[in-house]
């Protein structure tokens, strides 16, 4: 699909035969330890569930990141000259705005590409932006970002591709590194990657942001079964499972699961399917790596990216890198 109104583009990848969603849950819900992968929280529901997470007091990364970029951007955009920010993962870009007005600023801004699996917010953004940056050019992709990379378009100046927010934590390590060689290839000389990742800390801190009290985030992870309901003709019973979410210390990262609160079965009919839980019987949801100086030094040469700033807030507890080929 190619859609264009006025300096908008947008490319989807998310035919109607994708079948994604359909693929991970047959695959995810028939293996010894259930799993679905988080890039299924983001139906318009989980978009709108995640906008309010980042506003609950406990979950720090959005605010702390944010309060890097409004010291950064300027920095960022004159050591890199950039006319393109490509954007993944972009979601409702309000950090973003940051990096937009800094490149308007220094005269450079061409062009935005945001890239996402949310239909509902990439089309939102993509119209916002055109009126409040005059004269800007939106090319969004509706994509996969683990598989679509190839639709990015071919750059037409110096680029930025800005994965931001820690969601580079969501991927397990191998897939991480694999997706990092896949975007260190889309880099040119020229351009840099701008990082953000979350950074180890106390536990209590950490468990915290992804178990805060009003229950957002307890919301967030069950609005998961929801989509497989309403996708894929599910009949879970979201009210019989608990949102869990801890720091696993070994491995440094967060895991969200959802617990069975009794045995049940649970049908999926497009998929002629019928899924056993046994009593507590947990389902993986989401890991959220936290990163060390180390961790993410290596995964970048592992990529053959060359670190050229490591940006930290006062406490330490998020970063921001800019690194290139
Ligand atoms: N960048 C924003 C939003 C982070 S939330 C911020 O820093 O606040 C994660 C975003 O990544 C969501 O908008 C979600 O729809 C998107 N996303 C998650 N998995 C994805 C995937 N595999 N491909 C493309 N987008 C994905
Ligand atoms: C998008 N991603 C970086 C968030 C995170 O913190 O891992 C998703 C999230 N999950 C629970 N709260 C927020």
């Amino acid at each position: 699909m190619r859609t264009a109104a006025g300096d908008i583009e947008i490319v989807s990848k998310l035919g109607p035969d994708e079948r994604l969603l359909a693929f991970d849950v047959l695959d995810g819900l028939t293996r010894p330890f259930k799993e679905v992968p988080p890039k299924h929280f983001y139906d318009a529901e989980g978009s709108r569930l995640f906008e309010q997470i980042i506003e609950q007091p406990e979950y720090y990364p959005y605010r702390t990141e944010r309060v890097i970029l409004e010291a950064c951007a300027e920095e960022i955009v004159a050591r890199t000259g950039a006319a393109e920010l490509v954007e993944l993962g972009s979601g409702v870009p309000t950090k973003t705005l940051l990096l937009l007005d800094a490149m308007r600023d220094a005269g450079t801004l061409d062009r935005y590409v945001p890239f996402d699996v949310s239909e509902s917010v990439l089309l939102g953004s993509a119209e916002r932006l055109v009126e409040q940056y005059p004269g800007l050019r939106v090319y969004g992709v509706l994509g996969d970002f683990e598989r679509h990379l190839d639709a990015l378009p071919v750059a037409e100046g110096p680029r930025i591709i800005a994965f931001l927010g820690g969601t580079i934590g969501n991927f397990p390590p191998g897939s991480r590194r694999k997706f990092l060689r896949g975007l260190a290839r889309e880099l040119r000389p020229q351009d840099r990657l701008l990082l953000g990742t979350d950074l180890v800390k106390d536990p209590a801190l950490l468990e915290a942001a992804y178990n805060d009290a009003a229950g957002v985030t307890a919301a967030f992870n069950r609005n998961m079964l929801a989509v497989i309901n309403r996708e894929l003709g599910g009949d879970f019973d979201l009210d019989a499972f608990e949102h869990v979410a801890f720091y696993d210390r070994e491995q440094e990262w967060i895991e969200m699961r959802l617990r069975a609160l009794e045995p049940m079965v649970v049908n999926v009919r497009e998929l002629d399917l019928a899924v056993h839980f046994a009593n507590r019987e947990e389902m993986r949801t989401e890991i959220s790596a936290k990163f060390t100086r180390e961790r993410l030094q290596a995964d970048l040469a592992a990529a053959g990216l060359r670190l050229h700033a490591l940006m930290t807030d006062d406490d330490s507890l998020f970063a921001l890198s800019l690194s290139g080929p």
